[in-house]
Protein backbone atom coordinates (compact mmCIF):
# COMPACT_ATOMS: atom_id res chain seq x y z
CA UNK A 1 0.00 0.00 0.00
CA UNK A 2 1.20 3.52 -0.89
CA UNK A 3 1.02 6.36 1.97
CA UNK A 4 -0.69 8.87 1.23
CA UNK A 5 0.21 11.88 0.17
CA UNK A 6 0.33 14.88 2.87
CA UNK A 7 -1.16 18.38 2.63
CA UNK A 8 1.63 21.17 1.89
CA UNK A 9 2.79 22.99 5.21
CA UNK A 10 0.95 25.47 5.79
CA UNK A 11 0.58 28.50 8.58
CA UNK A 12 -0.36 27.07 11.98
CA UNK A 13 -3.90 28.67 12.56
CA UNK A 14 -7.87 27.93 12.63
CA UNK A 15 -8.47 27.42 8.91
CA UNK A 16 -5.12 25.25 8.27
CA UNK A 17 -6.55 22.89 11.22
CA UNK A 18 -9.89 22.60 9.83
CA UNK A 19 -8.10 21.87 6.41
CA UNK A 20 -5.86 19.07 7.97
CA UNK A 21 -9.20 17.56 9.18
CA UNK A 22 -10.28 17.79 5.66
CA UNK A 23 -7.22 15.80 4.52
CA UNK A 24 -7.20 13.19 7.02
CA UNK A 25 -10.65 12.52 6.10
CA UNK A 26 -9.83 12.34 2.45
CA UNK A 27 -7.36 9.46 3.19
CA UNK A 28 -8.40 7.54 6.11
CA UNK A 29 -5.19 6.64 6.92
CA UNK A 30 -4.27 3.44 8.08
CA UNK A 31 -3.39 3.99 11.49
CA UNK A 32 -0.91 0.85 13.02
CA UNK A 33 -1.66 0.79 17.20
CA UNK A 34 0.16 -0.92 19.68
CA UNK A 35 -1.52 -0.01 22.85
CA UNK A 36 -2.97 -1.03 25.79
CA UNK A 37 -5.52 -3.51 26.65
CA UNK A 38 -7.55 -1.24 28.77
CA UNK A 39 -8.70 1.17 25.76
CA UNK A 40 -7.80 -1.03 22.71
CA UNK A 41 -11.78 -0.88 21.66
CA UNK A 42 -12.38 2.50 22.74
CA UNK A 43 -9.00 3.94 20.44
CA UNK A 44 -10.41 1.84 17.70
CA UNK A 45 -13.91 3.18 17.26
CA UNK A 46 -12.68 6.99 17.99
CA UNK A 47 -10.67 6.12 15.08
CA UNK A 48 -13.57 4.67 12.97
CA UNK A 49 -15.70 7.75 14.08
CA UNK A 50 -13.36 10.43 13.02
CA UNK A 51 -12.50 8.69 9.40
CA UNK A 52 -9.14 6.64 9.96
CA UNK A 53 -8.27 3.29 9.86
CA UNK A 54 -7.62 0.99 12.98
CA UNK A 55 -5.69 -2.00 12.95
CA UNK A 56 -4.56 -3.03 16.82
CA UNK A 57 -1.23 -5.40 15.12
CA UNK A 58 0.71 -5.75 17.79
CA UNK A 59 2.59 -9.11 17.93
CA UNK A 60 6.84 -9.45 17.29
CA UNK A 61 5.83 -11.30 14.32
CA UNK A 62 3.76 -9.03 12.44
CA UNK A 63 4.32 -5.84 13.76
CA UNK A 64 7.10 -5.02 11.95
CA UNK A 65 5.68 -6.09 8.72
CA UNK A 66 2.24 -4.31 9.26
CA UNK A 67 4.37 -0.94 10.11
CA UNK A 68 6.29 -0.98 6.66
CA UNK A 69 2.70 -0.53 4.98
CA UNK A 70 0.41 1.46 7.86
CA UNK A 71 0.30 5.32 7.30
CA UNK A 72 0.61 5.86 10.72
CA UNK A 73 1.72 4.04 13.98
CA UNK A 74 1.14 4.52 17.98
CA UNK A 75 3.01 3.23 20.58
CA UNK A 76 1.38 3.56 23.52
CA UNK A 77 3.11 1.88 27.12
CA UNK A 78 0.15 1.75 28.94
CA UNK A 79 0.10 -2.22 29.59
CA UNK A 80 3.70 -3.72 28.43
CA UNK A 81 4.29 -7.05 28.06
CA UNK A 82 7.92 -8.31 26.84
CA UNK A 83 6.47 -9.68 23.61
CA UNK A 84 4.41 -5.95 22.78
CA UNK A 85 7.25 -4.56 23.42
CA UNK A 86 9.29 -6.34 21.00
CA UNK A 87 6.78 -5.72 19.11
CA UNK A 88 7.52 -2.16 19.45
CA UNK A 89 10.63 -2.17 18.62
CA UNK A 90 9.63 -4.09 15.40
CA UNK A 91 6.96 -1.17 14.37
CA UNK A 92 9.61 1.43 14.69
CA UNK A 93 12.14 -0.29 12.94
CA UNK A 94 10.35 -0.38 10.18
CA UNK A 95 8.38 2.66 10.32
CA UNK A 96 11.61 4.97 10.36
CA UNK A 97 12.89 2.63 7.17
CA UNK A 98 9.44 3.36 5.54
CA UNK A 99 9.59 6.83 6.86
CA UNK A 100 6.04 6.40 8.19
CA UNK A 101 5.50 8.80 11.23
CA UNK A 102 5.05 7.28 14.75
CA UNK A 103 3.74 7.98 17.71
CA UNK A 104 4.97 7.44 21.39
CA UNK A 105 2.81 7.73 24.28
CA UNK A 106 4.41 7.09 27.76
CA UNK A 107 1.79 5.68 29.92
CA UNK A 108 2.84 5.70 33.33
CA UNK A 109 6.64 6.09 32.82
CA UNK A 110 9.03 7.97 35.47
CA UNK A 111 7.15 5.98 38.48
CA UNK A 112 7.47 2.39 37.13
CA UNK A 113 10.71 1.31 36.32
CA UNK A 114 11.12 -1.33 33.52
CA UNK A 115 8.80 0.71 31.42
CA UNK A 116 11.20 3.81 31.91
CA UNK A 117 13.81 2.22 30.32
CA UNK A 118 11.80 0.49 27.29
CA UNK A 119 10.91 4.49 26.63
CA UNK A 120 14.92 5.10 26.73
CA UNK A 121 15.45 2.31 24.40
CA UNK A 122 12.70 3.23 22.09
CA UNK A 123 13.61 7.04 22.21
CA UNK A 124 16.93 5.84 21.10
CA UNK A 125 15.67 3.54 18.46
CA UNK A 126 14.69 6.14 16.34
CA UNK A 127 12.51 9.51 16.87
CA UNK A 128 9.01 9.07 17.10
CA UNK A 129 7.17 12.53 14.69
CA UNK A 130 5.29 13.15 18.41
CA UNK A 131 5.58 12.64 21.99
CA UNK A 132 2.07 12.73 23.72
CA UNK A 133 1.35 12.25 27.45
CA UNK A 134 0.44 13.63 30.51
CA UNK A 135 2.41 16.12 32.79
CA UNK A 136 4.05 13.72 34.88
CA UNK A 137 5.00 11.53 31.73
CA UNK A 138 6.49 14.57 29.84
CA UNK A 139 8.86 15.65 33.11
CA UNK A 140 9.75 11.42 33.73
CA UNK A 141 10.35 11.11 29.45
CA UNK A 142 12.52 14.49 29.69
CA UNK A 143 14.14 12.48 32.46
CA UNK A 144 12.88 15.33 35.39
CA UNK A 145 10.06 14.72 37.44
CA UNK A 146 8.83 12.14 40.34
CA UNK A 147 6.36 10.12 38.14
CA UNK A 148 2.67 10.11 37.95
CA UNK A 149 0.36 7.92 39.82
CA UNK A 150 -0.07 5.22 37.89
CA UNK A 151 -1.29 6.30 34.65
CA UNK A 152 -2.25 9.74 36.04
CA UNK A 153 -0.52 13.02 35.86
CA UNK A 154 0.39 14.40 39.59
CA UNK A 155 1.96 17.37 37.59
CA UNK A 156 0.66 20.87 35.47
CA UNK A 157 0.93 21.20 32.48
CA UNK A 158 2.82 24.57 32.74
CA UNK A 159 5.42 22.50 34.65
CA UNK A 160 6.19 20.10 32.02
CA UNK A 161 6.62 22.84 29.46
CA UNK A 162 10.48 23.29 29.54
CA UNK A 163 11.08 19.68 29.82
CA UNK A 164 8.98 19.07 26.88
CA UNK A 165 10.90 21.68 25.39
CA UNK A 166 13.64 19.73 25.59
CA UNK A 167 12.54 16.42 25.07
CA UNK A 168 11.49 17.95 21.20
CA UNK A 169 14.95 19.54 20.51
CA UNK A 170 16.89 16.30 21.94
CA UNK A 171 14.58 14.24 19.70
CA UNK A 172 13.64 16.47 16.65
CA UNK A 173 9.80 15.68 17.73
CA UNK A 174 6.91 17.49 18.57
CA UNK A 175 5.48 17.15 22.08
CA UNK A 176 2.18 17.22 23.14
CA UNK A 177 1.26 17.71 27.08
CA UNK A 178 -1.73 17.23 28.30
CA UNK A 179 -4.47 19.09 30.65
CA UNK A 180 -7.20 21.81 31.13
CA UNK A 181 -5.36 23.32 28.39
CA UNK A 182 -2.74 21.24 25.79
CA UNK A 183 0.25 22.80 25.09
CA UNK A 184 2.09 21.60 22.07
CA UNK A 185 5.67 22.13 20.86
CA UNK A 186 8.57 21.61 18.80
CA UNK A 187 10.57 22.88 20.97
CA UNK A 188 10.80 26.36 19.66
CA UNK A 189 7.01 27.24 18.70
CA UNK A 190 4.08 26.68 21.01
CA UNK A 191 0.67 25.71 20.57
CA UNK A 192 -1.84 25.55 23.48
CA UNK A 193 -5.63 24.18 22.87
CA UNK A 194 -7.91 25.15 25.50
CA UNK A 195 -10.92 23.11 24.28
CA UNK A 196 -12.11 20.05 26.52
CA UNK A 197 -14.00 19.18 28.74
CA UNK A 198 -13.23 17.35 31.94
CA UNK A 199 -15.82 14.18 31.15
CA UNK A 200 -12.13 13.13 29.13
CA UNK A 201 -10.46 12.71 32.82
CA UNK A 202 -13.65 10.17 33.10
CA UNK A 203 -13.47 8.00 30.31
CA UNK A 204 -10.77 5.65 30.58
CA UNK A 205 -8.38 6.47 27.37
CA UNK A 206 -9.32 9.86 27.16
CA UNK A 207 -5.71 10.48 26.64
CA UNK A 208 -4.91 7.25 25.01
CA UNK A 209 -6.90 7.36 21.74
CA UNK A 210 -5.62 11.85 21.63
CA UNK A 211 -2.40 9.84 20.78
CA UNK A 212 -3.77 7.50 17.85
CA UNK A 213 -5.67 10.49 16.36
CA UNK A 214 -2.31 12.01 16.49
CA UNK A 215 -1.19 9.28 14.47
CA UNK A 216 -3.41 9.39 11.72
CA UNK A 217 -3.33 13.39 11.36
CA UNK A 218 0.45 13.08 11.23
CA UNK A 219 0.20 10.12 8.51
CA UNK A 220 -1.51 12.87 6.60
CA UNK A 221 -0.32 16.45 7.84
CA UNK A 222 3.50 17.69 6.77
CA UNK A 223 4.00 19.62 9.59
CA UNK A 224 3.73 17.65 12.61
CA UNK A 225 3.36 20.96 14.68
CA UNK A 226 -0.10 21.24 13.11
CA UNK A 227 -0.71 17.56 13.20
CA UNK A 228 -1.08 17.34 16.80
CA UNK A 229 -2.87 20.60 17.16
CA UNK A 230 -5.15 19.52 14.67
CA UNK A 231 -5.86 15.89 16.08
CA UNK A 232 -5.71 17.72 19.76
CA UNK A 233 -8.63 20.16 18.55
CA UNK A 234 -10.58 17.92 16.59
CA UNK A 235 -11.28 15.83 19.77
CA UNK A 236 -11.47 18.28 22.06
CA UNK A 237 -13.76 20.09 20.03
CA UNK A 238 -15.74 17.15 19.20
CA UNK A 239 -15.99 16.57 23.07
CA UNK A 240 -17.33 20.13 23.84
CA UNK A 241 -19.99 19.24 21.39
CA UNK A 242 -20.86 15.90 22.89
CA UNK A 243 -20.80 17.42 26.53
CA UNK A 244 -23.60 19.37 25.60
CA UNK A 245 -25.85 16.82 24.89
CA UNK A 246 -24.93 14.01 27.57
CA UNK A 247 -25.70 13.47 31.13
CA UNK A 248 -22.44 12.29 32.94
CA UNK A 249 -19.19 10.20 31.64
CA UNK A 250 -21.25 7.35 30.06
CA UNK A 251 -23.40 8.86 27.84
CA UNK A 252 -20.26 11.90 27.11
CA UNK A 253 -18.53 8.45 25.13
CA UNK A 254 -21.31 7.70 22.76
CA UNK A 255 -21.95 11.19 22.23
CA UNK A 256 -18.39 11.41 21.53
CA UNK A 257 -18.26 9.17 18.88
CA UNK A 258 -21.43 10.70 17.46
CA UNK A 259 -19.35 14.12 17.37
CA UNK A 260 -16.17 13.29 16.05
CA UNK A 261 -18.48 11.72 12.99
CA UNK A 262 -19.91 14.17 12.72
CA UNK A 263 -17.99 17.77 13.14
CA UNK A 264 -17.04 19.36 10.02
CA UNK A 265 -13.49 20.96 8.93
CA UNK A 266 -15.74 24.51 9.35
CA UNK A 267 -17.26 23.87 12.71
CA UNK A 268 -14.00 22.78 13.44
CA UNK A 269 -12.43 25.95 12.38
CA UNK A 270 -14.89 28.40 14.21
CA UNK A 271 -14.67 26.77 17.39
CA UNK A 272 -10.88 25.74 17.95
CA UNK A 273 -9.33 28.09 20.58
CA UNK A 274 -5.65 28.54 19.93
CA UNK A 275 -3.48 30.61 22.25
P1 LIG B 1 -3.97 11.03 32.29
O1 LIG B 1 -3.05 9.96 31.87
O2 LIG B 1 -3.49 11.83 33.48
O3 LIG B 1 -5.40 10.60 32.35
P2 LIG B 1 -3.92 11.88 29.60
O4 LIG B 1 -2.86 12.64 28.92
O5 LIG B 1 -3.93 10.46 29.29
O6 LIG B 1 -3.86 12.11 31.15
P3 LIG B 1 -5.96 13.80 29.82
O7 LIG B 1 -5.09 14.74 30.59
O8 LIG B 1 -7.17 13.27 30.44
O9 LIG B 1 -5.24 12.53 29.24
O10 LIG B 1 -6.24 14.57 28.47
C1 LIG B 1 -7.02 14.03 27.42
C2 LIG B 1 -7.74 15.19 26.79
O11 LIG B 1 -8.69 15.66 27.74
C3 LIG B 1 -6.81 16.36 26.51
O12 LIG B 1 -6.70 16.59 25.15
C4 LIG B 1 -7.43 17.56 27.19
O13 LIG B 1 -7.74 18.58 26.29
C5 LIG B 1 -8.68 17.07 27.79
N1 LIG B 1 -8.78 17.47 29.19
C6 LIG B 1 -8.09 16.95 30.21
N2 LIG B 1 -8.43 17.54 31.37
C7 LIG B 1 -9.36 18.47 31.05
C8 LIG B 1 -10.12 19.42 31.80
N3 LIG B 1 -9.99 19.54 33.13
N4 LIG B 1 -10.96 20.22 31.14
C9 LIG B 1 -11.11 20.13 29.81
N5 LIG B 1 -10.43 19.24 29.04
C10 LIG B 1 -9.58 18.43 29.65
N1 LIG C 1 -4.06 1.42 33.27
C1 LIG C 1 -3.05 1.19 32.43
S1 LIG C 1 -3.22 2.00 30.95
C2 LIG C 1 -4.69 2.70 31.47
C3 LIG C 1 -4.99 2.27 32.74
C4 LIG C 1 -6.18 2.65 33.53
C5 LIG C 1 -5.47 3.62 30.60
C6 LIG C 1 -5.00 5.05 30.73
O1 LIG C 1 -5.71 5.85 29.84
P1 LIG C 1 -5.52 7.44 29.80
O2 LIG C 1 -5.87 7.78 28.40
O3 LIG C 1 -4.07 7.71 30.07
O4 LIG C 1 -6.40 8.08 30.80
MG1 LIG D 1 -7.01 10.52 31.37
MG1 LIG E 1 -2.58 8.93 29.75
Amino acid sequence: MSAPSSVPTVPLDAAAVGEALAAMRGHAPLVQCLTNVVVAQWTANVLLAVGASPSMVDNPEEAGPFAAVADGVLVNLGTPQEATVAAMHGAVSAAAAAGTPWVLDPVGVGGLAWRSRVVVDLLAHASPALVRGNPSEILASAGGGSGGRGPESVDAAEDALDAGRALAREHGTIVAVSGEVDHLTDGTRLVRVANGHRWLTQVTGGGCALGALMAAFAATTDDPLLAATAATATYTVAAEVAAERAAGPGSFAVALLDSLATLNPQELTEKVMLR
